[in-house]
């Protein structure tokens, strides 16, 4: 068995909830933020047996796209030197980052 997590944009949140759910894959969805953009995004976890792995992962492909995002200045007030960016620039924001790890033991009580 595996344990996929996915951190999605919250765009295409709905729609991957959407698509699983059609399939009959149980999934759970946590509110999380990205640790560079600061921006909210959505993380799955999935839990699968693993001949279903590369059907989810191209579930999660049809389901979520790239974009672009603008990252506004930020004050260098309370902001550390390393994450100052003193000019918009242009971020391209994955469609999703996909883990897959083995799960030891799987129980429901
Ligand atoms: P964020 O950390 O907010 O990153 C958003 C986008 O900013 C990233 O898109 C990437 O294009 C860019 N980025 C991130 N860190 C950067 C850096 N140090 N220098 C320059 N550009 C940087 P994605 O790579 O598609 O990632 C989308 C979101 O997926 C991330 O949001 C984060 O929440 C998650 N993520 C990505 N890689 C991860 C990893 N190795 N471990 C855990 N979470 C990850």
């Amino acid at each position: 068995m595996k344990l996929i997590i996915a951190v999605v944009q919250d765009k295409d949140s709905a729609r991957l909830a959407q698509n699983l759910v059609k399939e009959n894959i149980r999934a759970t969805k946590l509110a999380s933020t990205g640790g560079f953009l600061h921006a909210g995004n959505t993380t799955f976890l999935i839990g699968t047996e693993d001949h279903m792995v590369d059907r989810v992962k191209s579930i999660i492909q049809q389901s979520c796209k790239a974009r672009e995002q603008v990252v506004a200045p930020m004050s260098p007030m309370g902001a550390s030197m390393e994450s100052y960016i003193p000019y918009p620039v242009n971020v391209q924001v994955g469609g999703a980052t996909v883990f897959v790890l083995d799960i030891e033991q799987f129980d429901q009580f």
